[in-house]
This record gives structure tokens, sequence and C-alpha cells, in this order.
């Protein structure tokens, strides 16, 4: 009954930042891709990781409660990613083969494919707003780096091609440019590029770390998140390099409102974490819950 461990990231650098459980990266897997600005399936299934046939799994239930299947069958440890932006795919990460590697399937199960296929560890699976195509993060190299591969597993290339590290590539919602963080200048740094690897530039510039890019639903501006200040807090800045704002003072995960007016963010201390909501020019901060919470992850659909 013992699952093999799969070290792993969500949004940062693949082998040696972070070895998240397994029980809290099932969580955290779901909330990433959520959080992170992945469509949900239009269908209104809910995808998820479990260990409840003994290891790792990826499932699948109708929002409803009715329809449980369980996606993958494999000894390895397999966790839901993302789905495609068109809900038909789902992207995952196994370790099936030794280490882990980024997989794509039909929301049905089918048509399991290995699409990273290296002896290192690839993970961080982020479509693109198309559906075409995958960036993730891999070491193969010795470094990481953030790669990009046609979805059906064509295609594959390095963009980055920096001896230091560079992880959790971020799509531009209209898919020309791709944000992530890199240590190149000696600490993290919120950088972006073209969806080629093309004009890679530093966006946050600072000696403290900055990491954890996340677009605004208009493609205008990224938040992220940096000790500059003393601790950790959200910050904002426009997807140019200009006028970056502070939006709270501690906070990680920032998650965009679809309307772009507002972030939610988790903060507090290990023990009492909570979800806030702060408008997106940084005013009228709020606390939403009490009693604790994860990653906040906002509905694709807001009433009015
Ligand atoms: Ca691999
Ligand atoms: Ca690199
Ligand atoms: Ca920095």
């Amino acid at each position: 009954m013992t699952s093999r461990p799969l070290r792993i990231v969500l949004t940062g650098f693949s082998g040696r930042l972070l070895a998240l459980s397994l029980a809290l990266l099932a969580v955290l897997a779901l909330a990433a891709a959520c959080g992170g600005g992945e469509s949900a399936p239009a269908a209104g299934k809910i995808a998820f990781t479990s260990s409840r046939d003994g290891n790792a799994e990826v499932y699948v239930v109708d929002a409803d409660g009715s329809g449980l299947r369980r996606l993958t069958d494999d000894p390895a440890s397999d966790f839901f990613f993302a789905w495609s932006p068109d809900g038909k795919r789902i992207a995952f990460i196994s370790d099936r083969d030794g280490n882990p590697e980024i997989y794509v399937m039909n929301a049905d199960g089918s048509g399991q494919t290995n699409l990273s296929k290296s002896t290192g560890a690839d993970v961080a699976p982020a479509w693109s707003p198309d559906g075409t195509k995958i960036a993730f993060t891999s070491d193969r190299d010795g470094n990481d780096e953030v790669y990009v591969v046609n979805a059906d597993g064509s295609g594959l290339t390095d963009l980055t091609k920096n001896s230091a590290d560079d992880g959790g590539p971020a799509w531009s919602p209209d898919g020309t440019k791709i944000a992530f963080t890199s240590r190149r200048d000696g600490n993290e740094e919120v950088y972006v590029m073209n969806a080629d690897g093309g004009g890679q530039t530093n966006l946050s510039n600072n000696p403290a770390k900055d990491g954890g890019p996340v677009w605004s639903p208009d493609g205008t501006k990224i938040a992220f998140t940096s000790l500059r200040d003393d601790g950790p807090g959200i910050y904002v800045i426009d997807a140019g390099g200009s006028g970056l704002a502070r939006l709270s003072a501690g906070g990680d995960r920032p998650a965009w409102s679809p309307d772009g007016t507002q972030i939610a963010f988790l903060s507090g201390g290990e023990e009492n974490l909570e979800i806030y909501v702060v408008n997106a020019g940084g005013s009228n901060p709020t606390r939403l819950t009490t009693g604790g919470a994860s990653y906040p992850a906002w509905s694709p659909v807001q009433e009015r």
C-alpha cells in the first residue's frame, strides 16, 4: 500500500526546490490547475487525484457527484494536473517509467501518451490557450528549462536554453507569450518571453525572490509573489515591465477573478491559512474565510 514518492513542483522548478507530499500534491494540483487559469471542462466534470485504490491515480466525476471513473490504472503515481482548454483532454504527470513525465489522455482515459520522454524530471505542464501545445519544466539537460511540445508529442523545443534554473511556465491569454521564473541573475526573477523563446525579459528586477507569475485575463498584467519587502507579498506589474504595485503584505498563490478586477490569494501562518481578496489596484483587502483554507480558484463565470 505504499506509494512511490514523486518529487514535483507545481509552478516552480522541477527537482531541487520542493518535494511535496503525495496527499498535498493531489490537492495542490487541482488548485493550481484551476487557479492557474485553466478552463474547466464544458461538460461539468471534475478531475482529481486519489490514492483510494492503493496508489495515486487520476479520477473524474460529474459535477453532481455521479459517474465516478478511474482514468489511470498503473502501479506508479499518476497525478491530475490540468484540463485542456476545450475540456476534451487531461494533462497529468506519471512516474510509470521511473521518473516524472508529462502525459496527455482523452477525458475518458484513452490515448495515454508520454509527451516529455526524458530521463529527467518533467513537471508543471501548462496548456497553450488554443490547446495545441504544452509548456513544461524539465531538468533533462542538468538544470531546469522551460520546454514546449505539441499536444501530439511532436516539436519538442527547449525555449529557455540557460545554464540556471528556468521553470513554471504560464501562457498569456492570447498565447503569444510565456511568463516563467528564472534564477539566471543569481536570484529568482519573473521573466516573460515570446512563445517561441525569443525576447526573454526580466520583469521583476529585484535581488529578493520573485516568482509564480499569473497573467490577468486580459493579458495586460502579471501578478506574482515577491519577498522584496520583508516577507512574502503579492505584486502586480504591467506585462511590459512598468507599473509595479504591491497588493498585499503577505500572501501567496494569487488568482485573478475572471473579469480581472480582483485577485484572491492565500495568506496567514502555516496553521491558519485563509483566503483574501483584494482589488487589482490594491484597495479594499478583505479576508473571505475563517477556519482555514487552501489555494483559491475562481469559478470561470461570474454572476452579475
Ligand atoms: Ca522524465
Ligand atoms: Ca535553464
Ligand atoms: Ca528577484
